[in-house]
């Protein structure tokens, strides 16, 4: 990767060029994210909730952006999102939109929790937890390795076949850098054996059952809690009349279970009613759009590939059919 031979005095500057810019027209806060990551986009919503204005540097997560020395100084987990507040640097999804929470909310700024101490207020904790421990990662590359599991094949075998090999080539980069990098040596194998771990674990069926069992678990818990909202309550959120951190985590789960074709299994016969009325009304949200549709919608679908990736293929298919022709064309010409 030509990217990952930067000096990191260059990519120090950038991040500062960044922070100006930023700084310019808006509160200086920088969001390193990607916008088809499951992670992100709960922060962003959350963003788009609390009306803060922040702007985004993509990281590139297909061609391991994320192992670069100048990222991993910023998050040793090689993971987005990251927030990065000023001199302040916040990793990890729920960390930064308990950060936000805490330290941007005043009269413009609505809040995303209920009164600390009141029922509403425990009843969303352990929504959110309950949500958040999804085990999303398995479920989500899973299914899309193993097409048979929702009933709806969203890639082609050779798209399919491309993010098989993106975790070897993610492997063999992490092997590279942590000869090259002794620095960050250990953050490096540390990350290779998470990333084998979770293709071991995507590529067994049975494994992805359990995560998909989890998860139905999940959402007839929310359905129980749905079907509470009665009378006063018919126009609550999850746990309350206000839209909470607890709602986030469950929108961004929905929008990624259409995604893979869950969705068809779990709404199947019109089970869980209560959850699919919830969802249409959440999806009218100006913050679910704007989030859905960050990157003025190009790539952001969880089931694109990136541009190259894209180009690849149709080339790919093009090569593919001239071939074929070339051959007839050849067999005909033997044939007379
Ligand atoms: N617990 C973290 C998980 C973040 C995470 O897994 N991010 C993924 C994208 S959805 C990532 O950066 N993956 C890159 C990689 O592991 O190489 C959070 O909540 O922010």
């Amino acid at each position: 990767m030509a990217g990952m031979q930067k000096n990191i005095s260059s990519d120090v500057k950038n991040i500062s060029s960044d922070v100006k810019k930023s700084g310019e027209n808006g509160n200086g806060l920088i969001l390193y994210q990607n916008y088809q990551s499951y992670f992100c986009l709960k922060v962003v919503f959350a963003l788009h909730e609390k009306k803060l204005k922040f702007k985004s540097h993509v990281i590139d997560l297909y061609r391991g952006e994320q192992f670069e020395p100048w990222f991993v100084r910023i998050n040793p987990k090689c993971e987005v999102p990251v927030l990065k507040d000023g001199v302040k640097i916040i990793p990890d999804s729920r960390r930064i939109i308990d950060y936000i929470e805490d330290n941007f909310s005043n009269g413009d700024t609505p809040r995303l929790l209920p009164e600390k101490g009141s029922v509403e207020f425990q009843q969303m904790g352990r929504m959110r937890d309950l949500i958040d421990n999804l085990p999303i990662g398995l479920v989500t590359f899973g299914c899309i390795f193993n097409p048979q599991m929702t009933g709806r094949i969203r890639l082609s075998n050779q798209e399919i076949r491309i993010r098989q090999a993106r975790f070897a080539a993610h492997e063999n980069l992490l092997t590279d850098l942590s000869e090259k990098n002794k620095e960050f040596k250990d953050h490096y194998l540390v990350k290779k054996s998470g990333l084998m771990r979770l293709f071991k674990l995507v590529t067994d069926s049975n494994e992805v059952d359990k995560g998909i069992l989890d998860v139905e678990y999940a959402l007839k818990e929310v359905e129980k809690l749905l079907v509470t909202h009665e009378g006063d309550k018919k126009k609550w959120w999850l746990c309350c009349e206000k839209f909470t951190t607890a709602d986030i985590s469950l929108c961004v789960l929905l929008s990624r279970l259409h995604q893979i074709g869950l969705t068809d299994i779990f709404f199947k016969d019109n089970k869980l009613p209560h959850l699919q009325e919830y969802f249409k009304r959440a999806q009218q949200r100006e913050a679910y759009k704007k989030t859905m549709n960050q990157g003025d919608g190009i790539l952001n679908s969880f089931v694109c590939l990136d541009t190259k990736e894209q180009m690849f293929v149709a080339v790919g298919s093009v090569a593919v059919i001239l071939a074929a022709a070339g051959i007839a064309t050849f067999l005909i010409h033997r044939n007379k």
